[in-house]
Order: C-alpha cells, then structure tokens, then sequence
C-alpha cells in the first residue's frame, strides 16, 4: 500500500476568483447554436499575457501520495498511471478536449470530473499544449486523470481573472502585417512587453509583405533588430520568408498571436501544404479581421516542433504590468536610465532626463518611447484605443 500524505499545495491566483457562470458558457471559441460569431467579439477585446509561471496566491491542503508531484504549478492527482497514456492536448472547447496520444492517434477525451471540481475556473482545466495522461477507454475515446505542470504559458486577462490560452510554449510568433489590417508598432511593443514578463522569446513576423515596398518596413526592423529582437518579413500569399519561418519553428514549442486579419491562420498553411485551416477575409471598409479563427488550436508541424492558431485579440493590455516595472523591458533604455537625476524617474516629465536626451538624439527610437509613455500612461486608466 501507499504511502498518502497531505501536502500543502499552491494554488493558482485565479483559483480564488468565484467562476461566474455566465462566463462559463460564453467561452471564447464555444460558440453556442444559437449565438452569432459576433457575440463573442467583445470578448477577444481583452488583455493577454504570457507568464513563465503561474502566478500563485494561495494554499490548500490535499491529498497525494508520497513522491508524486506537488510544486504547486499544476495539481497532480494520485492515479493508476499503469492504465494511462501520455498526450497533448491540440484542443479544448466546451466538454471535449482533443489529445494527441505520443503514437499519433487522436483521442477526443472528457475530464475526470474531479479535476473540474478541484479547478475554479473551467476554461484553465486543459488547454492546447497541455501534457496529459488519459485513460482510453475504446480505440478513439478517453478520459483525461491528470494534466502535467505547466511550463511557459499565454493567458489573457478577463474581468481580472487569469484565462490560460496555451500552455508549454517557447516562444510567441508576434504575427502582424503590413497592410489591411496596417502595422501597430505599439501592439508589437505590448506583445514584446508581455513576452519578456513571461520569460519567453517573441519573434515578430511581419505578413503581407507583398502589399507593400520593401524599403517601407526597413526602419521597423531595424528598431526591433536593434534591440535584440527577432523579425522575420513573410507572406502567406508569395511564400516570401516562408524558409527563414520554418527554421525558426522547427521543433520548438510556439504559439502564435496577433490581431485578426493579420493572416496567423493563412501563415500556417503556407507554412504546413498539409493544413487547411479556415482564414477569413478582412472587411472592405474596416481592413480589421473578422475573427475567424474561434479557437486555440494545436497543429503538429511534419519538421518537428508545434504551432498554436489562436483567435486575434483586439486589444492587448498589460494589466499586471506596474509601470515602474515597464522600463526593464524596454531594454534599449538601460544604458542611459543612469543619467536620469531621479532615481525614480518616470522618463515622462522629468528634467535631466538620461531616456528623454536619448530619444531626441535619436539613440532610442521615439516609436519605442512613445510605447513606453502609453503604456505608462495607459496603465491608469481605460485601455488606450489606439491600438484598433
Ligand atoms: N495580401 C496578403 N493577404 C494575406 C496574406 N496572408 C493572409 N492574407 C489574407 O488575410 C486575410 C486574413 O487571414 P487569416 O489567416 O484568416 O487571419 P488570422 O490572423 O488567422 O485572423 P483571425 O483568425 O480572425 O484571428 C485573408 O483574407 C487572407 O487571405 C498575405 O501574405 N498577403
Ligand atoms: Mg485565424
Ligand atoms: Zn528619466
């Protein structure tokens, strides 16, 4: 017999949040019968983070046996693991989660009802990435036991509560494009800002190259080279960058994000001939997308590593971000913060300013500092509007 012990373990932040039941039915992705696509717009409208880690808040007793995992980061359940298989979760929406077994056959899976309970918000039970262990219980059937600690992860904030898009990422594929719906430098400068809190790379593709000169997007991805940042310039329609995309996502762990219409969904079958995802068109009049893509979605890639579709989000705000913790990750300011004679120079108002001198001798990029002081300023009030 085994050996159960209480273990005090850490339970995510979200987890203290009551779980609102009309929330529950209105997932992002879970379009109902009877609902337009558009109800379910607004909520896309809301902020997204990647976090390294779960951000834990609060403990609880439970029961596990010795020597299985209790780290906090994910609730392991004592299970008979002799009648289980290892998988990824490629979906999740409403009661059926789609598991990828390590042998390549699908299994459309339900969740062992004690791990929804012991979860206080339903959407973060199982998401895209996930590895699990389910019990099959006939040739294309199973039912998932237990969901193994998460690694990097993308979430996006909702009334304040934490909705884990996908989790065991490496890196974020920052999709934007250069026409219809145009380039947002400060969208760009939000995902980098994310991407850095959550210790994870941010690579940013700029689709649709072909409906631009070329020389119009060499400024752009000079500031971004310059600080370290990857950019790859592609198009889904002419194949252009489409090799230089493919060696950066061979067997890594991926998702991408961006806004809708910027082509996330059309980049992936460019990329993969194999895929045939649905991608929409953009609206005449608005060149914003139509949010096509309803859905986080894993697609194994057949040169190794994986890419998460995600829906486009309209707006990306940093909501546990301070803004005295923004400066760190706009890294080109570092070498001329100690010029500043405030210690706790807010780079915005200041006199003898190091940032600002910066800026106007062109050694920070001023669409960068005019990221920074919107985000700054943003941070106490309503979200900025300028990014839609
Ligand atoms: N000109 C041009 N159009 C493109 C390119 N890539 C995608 N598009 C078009 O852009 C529109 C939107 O593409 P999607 O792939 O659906 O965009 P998405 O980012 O997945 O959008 P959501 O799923 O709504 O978030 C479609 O009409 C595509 O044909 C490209 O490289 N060049
Ligand atoms: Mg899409
Ligand atoms: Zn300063």
């Amino acid at each position: 017999m085994r050996d159960k012990r209480k273990v005090r373990v850490d339970f995510r932040k979200n987890r203290e949040k009551t779980t609102r039941l009309g929330n529950l039915a209105r997932q992002v992705g879970q379009v109902g019968e009877n609902d337009s696509p558009n109800d379910h717009v607004d909520e896309l409208a809301i902020s997204e983070r990647v976090s390294g880690k779960g951000r834990l808040s609060r403990r609880r007793t439970i029961i596990t046996t010795e020597g299985s995992n209790a780290d906090g980061s994910n609730l392991v359940r004592d299970i008979d693991v002799t009648k289980c298989v290892t998988g990824r979760v490629l979906s999740s929406a409403g009661l059926t989660t789609i598991v990828r077994a390590a042998d390549g056959r699908r299994f459309e899976c339900t969740v062992r009802r004690v791990l929804r309970t012991m979860s206080r918000d339903q959407r973060n039970v199982v998401v895209p990435g996930d590895e699990v262990l389910f019990q099959p219980t006939n040739i294309a059937e199973g039912v998932i036991e237990r969901v193994n600690p998460r690694r990097g992860v993308l979430s996006r904030g909702s009334q304040n509560r934490e909705h884990i898009i996908v989790a065991n990422i490496d890196q974020v594929g920052i999709v934007v494009s250069a026409g219809e719906p145009g380039l947002k430098p400060h969208l760009i400068d939000r995902f980098l800002v994310s991407v850095a809190k959550g210790s994870v790379a941010g690579i940013i593709c700029i689709n649709k190259v072909d409906l631009v000169d070329s020389a119009e997007l060499q400024t752009l991805s000079g500031i971004y080279g310059q600080i370290g940042c990857e950019v790859v310039l592609v198009s889904a329609h002419t194949g252009v960058g489409l090799e230089r995309l493919r060696a950066i996502l061979r067997n890594r762990q991926t998702v991408f994000a961006g806004q809708s219409g910027v082509g996330k969904s059309s980049l992936l079958n460019a990329i993969d001939k194999g895929l045939v995802i649905r991608t929409g068109e953009v609206s005449d009049w608005s060149k914003k997308g139509k949010h096509t893509t309803r859905n986080a979605v894993l697609h194994e890639l057949p040169f190794g590593g994986w890419v998460v579709d995600t829906p486009g989000i309209r707006q990306m705000e940093l909501w546990d971000v301070i803004p005295a913790e923004l400066e760190a990750y706009f890294v080109e300011f570092r070498p001329f913060v100690r010029y500043c004679k405030f210690p706790d120079c807010s780079h915005l108002h200041e006199s003898a300013c190091g940032v600002q001198a910066a800026v106007m001798r062109s050694l920070i990029s001023s669409i960068r500092y005019e990221s920074y002081r919107r985000l700054v300023l943003a941070d106490n009030a309503e979200p900025h509007p300028y990014d839609d």
